[in-house]
């Protein structure tokens, strides 16, 4: 997801590593280079020309001052630029869901509606079952256009532990009001509508839609898009928006060679946030749509709260705690960053987790490089190992013969060490800056 974006922005903020190096040219041939980027991406040309303007505003006349290197700089300007072409920091705070509420779900065939569904019933649940609680949701199909299409929700509702209606009329509207009646008499907290869908936007299935909606006076409609389809995808949108005002969008399918797209220019051509993105088949596939998150994957800041959150079911308390509070001082040691290395395979390969770590996000790797990581992982841990604790505060020098009593003790070599040593100055870069973000 946002792979190539990542790679990219990643190449373009090594070019500024120098105070000289922000000058207006290079700072334009940056920025043929993030149109580029974008336009490969399937960002629409109007929005790309808007982006990048701004960013040139705004990096017109800076200074370099203090502690903010030229790479930062420009990262910053890039990032907080995405930021608000992502929807802006309002909706970064998540997504609850009022009680009790009735949830339309709209969209084409095929965008993901119907996974979609079980997705945000089974993300519901597990919020609750949090807090020792289990919500009482119900899900009702009023697709009579698709064969099938009915018992693939039955099936998902079972899959997720919710109850599933089957209406006795086979009128879309009708179904969906019998529904949400049969919802509210029997209490129950949520009651999600699927609806069906065509291959192409046409009238029938608006005026269908719109009917419902009129019907049941839904608390949410999803728009459901399939993130896949790049710019394609708001063309519908726009489509389908002026029938149905939806509360947020939902981009499906944002795993795999999803080209971003749709994602960076929907806010900006369909006024309506996006507020969550499917990431897969499975129901807890599916994540916040949460732009400050996003942007700084996709610049290569890499994604430590979710990452955090992935690991707060695996990862001892004390541990995490501790690195969170060395990521607010902003500086890291050797010990938080061989603690950092042992989360990480605590939590699975390296391959699904370089998204999520600063620094790393825009690396592009294949198998063998992968392998290397690995194996650079575990030399990293024993080097530290190796240490004193005063070296491991990451504060002493570390001297040619400590290099080589540590590479001794640890088993590798002094050039190991060193690669270790500039891996972790990297690592403490980034934590700064994302220590100098205000959501951080
Ligand atoms: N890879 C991936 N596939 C998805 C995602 N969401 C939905 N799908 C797949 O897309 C196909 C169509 O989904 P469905 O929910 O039936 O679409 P609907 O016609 O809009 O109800 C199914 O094969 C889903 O498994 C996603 O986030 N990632
Ligand atoms: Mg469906």
């Amino acid at each position: 997801m946002f792979g190539s974006l990542t790679e990219k922005f990643s190449e373009l903020f090594s070019r500024f590593t120098t105070p000289s190096s922000v000058t207006p040219k290079a700072v334009s041939e940056a920025m043929e280079m993030v149109k580029t980027t974008l336009l490969e991406a399937d960002v629409p040309y109007d929005v790309i020309e808007h982006f990048i303007q701004q960013v040139q505003i705004d990096l017109a006349g800076k200074k370099i001052s203090g502690s903010l290197k030229p790479a930062e700089l420009v990262m910053k300007a890039v990032h907080d630029r995405i930021v608000e072409l992502l929807g802006g920091k309002q909706s970064a705070k998540g997504f609850s869901f009022q009680i009790p509420s009735v949830i339309v779900m709209a969209g084409l065939q095929g965008s993901g509606k119907t996974t979609t569904l079980a997705k945000l019933a089974y993300m519901i649940q597990k919020e609750a079952s949090k807090r020792n609680k289990k919500r009482k949701i119900l899900v009702c199909s009023v697709d009579y256009y698709r064969p099938a299409a009915r018992e693939q929700l039955e099936i998902l509702a079972k899959t997720v532990g919710v109850d599933y209606y089957a209406a006795q009329s086979t009128d879309p509207v009708a179904a969906a009001a019998e529904a949400v009646l049969y919802a509210q008499k029997n209490h129950y907290e949520h009651c999600f509508i699927d609806t069906a869908g065509r291959l192409h936007v046409d009238q029938e299935l608006l005026g269908e839609l719109s009917g419902i909606i009129k019907r049941v006076k839904p608390t949410y409609t999803f728009l459901v898009l399939d993130g896949m389809i790049g710019q394609e995808s708001l063309r519908v949108a726009q489509a389908f928006e002026a029938i149905i005002n939806a509360t947020g969008v939902i981009l499906s399918k944002m795993d795999g060679d999803s080209r971003g797209g749709a994602a960076f220019a929907c806010y900006s051509l369909v006024k309506k946030p996006v507020i969550f993105m499917g990431t897969g088949e499975k129901v807890d596939d599916l994540e916040y749509f949460n732009p400050e998150r996003i942007a700084n994957r996709i610049i290569g800041l890499g994604d430590m709260h979710t990452l955090i959150e992935k690991a707060e079911e695996k990862i001892k308390l004390s541990d995490q705690e501790d690195l969170q509070k060395a990521f607010l001082k902003g500086k890291l040691t050797l010990q938080d960053f061989a603690k950092q290395l042992d989360m990480m395979s605590s939590l699975g390969s390296l391959s699904s987790l370089m998204k999520y770590i600063p620094g790393m996000s825009g690396m592009k790797v294949d198998s063998a490089q992968l392998e290397k990581g690995e194996r650079e992982m575990k030399k990293f841990k024993a080097i530290i190992g190796s240490m004193t604790p005063k070296e491991r505060t990451g504060r002493a020098i570390i001297t040619e013969s400590r290099r080589k009593r540590v590479a001794l003790g640890s088993g590798t070599t002094p050039q190991d060490v060193i690669l270790l040593l500039e891996r972790f100055e990297q690592s403490q870069q980034f934590v700064k800056i994302l220590k100098r973000r205000p959501n951080f």
